[in-house]
């Protein structure tokens, strides 16, 4: 079994899992494109995310800003607004929160609401303040593999030294980038950003090179839950398979990638994850 990097930083209950761990979504926004609009008041937040911690979820990651293809950019206080208490009563609760926001100051505002992780889906580069912001923490982040804004990323997913190759270099390059900011590279996980600035076939390219991606030395974060790749696998005549029929698709992703190695899988319904990842790490150790 592919040893499993676990970053530095984390709560004592999530350092402790020994498996990879089961991040749910919990978008607070009204166009997120698999749960838009659900969550937007704060009670309704709450009750999702406890919901998911209940199914098995080990942390929710609160987010106020869609990245979903073609997504406008929100006011700096918009995103404030709206996952501050959320964050604020889900810590208070107990329950262990990532941020995933682009913008510094909405991670620093989070952490000090409770947050335990940033997840930046831009990899520190849409926010020139957000790496020395982290180096001043001791929280571990996430940098996903990002080629610009919602906007324009469907225009960068152009490979033609090879998907694998391109988003490796640059991963590595957004994880250098880090350490020159000063953030200790056991604090780093790594993400091949399933979807952004990728077609259907690039995703899948980097799903084949998972353990390669995990052989970089970092932990691995895969977020491939209800996509439009996994719908178009699985469509028909009519279309992509709606939202709603992508699940049982998304367990299959968490099965694979745990056995490959990654160390969280982000996952919109946490039902079945968990039970999926403990399938998974005995069939790869040939026992329970
Ligand atoms: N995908 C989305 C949002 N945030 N964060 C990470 N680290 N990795 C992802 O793949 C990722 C992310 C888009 O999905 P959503 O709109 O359903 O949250």
């Amino acid at each position: 079994m592919p040893s499993l990097h676990v970053p530095v930083g984390l709560p004592p209950s999530l350092a402790s899992t020994h498996r990879t761990v089961v991040m749910a979504v919990l978008n607070v926004t009204p166009d997120s494109f698999s749960d838009g609009g659900q969550f937007l008041h704060v009670d309704r937040a709450i009750e999702r995310a406890v919901h998911q911690v209940n199914l098995g979820a080990d942390l929710v990651d609160v987010g106020g800003e869609s990245t979903r293809p073609g997504a406008e950019r929100i006011p700096v206080a918009e995103e404030l607004n709206r996952v501050l208490p959320v964050i604020r009563t889900l810590s208070e609760e107990g329950v262990a929160v990532s941020i995933d926001t682009m913008r510094a100051a909405v991670a620093e505002a989070a952490l000090e609401a409770g947050a335990v992780l940033v997840n930046d889906v831009s990899g520190g580069l849409a926010d020139e303040a957000m790496l020395p912001l982290m180096s001043d923490t001791d929280v571990p982040m996430v940098l996903m593999h990002w080629r610009g804004h919602s906007t324009q990323m469907h225009l960068r997913a152009v490979y033609p030294a090879g998907v694998v190759h391109e988003v490796t270099d640059e991963l590595c390059a957004r994880l250098d980038a880090a350490v020159a900011a000063g953030v200790s590279a056991d604090r780093v996980v790594l993400d091949p950003g399933l979807g952004f600035a990728k077609e259907a076939e690039h995703n899948w390219a980097l799903l084949q090179s998972l353990e390669a991606l995990v052989g970089i030395g970092q932990p691995l974060l895969v977020g491939a839950s209800r996509k439009r790749f996994l719908g178009e696998l699985l469509g028909d005549d009519q279309g992509p398979r709606p939202v709603d029929g992508r699940d049982d698709a998304t367990l299959a992703v968490t099965a694979l990638s745990a056995a490959a190695g990654a160390w969280c899988v982000r996952v919109h319904d946490a039902r079945g994850n968990v039970d999926a990842v403990r399938v998974a790490q005995s069939w790869k150790a040939g026992r329970a």
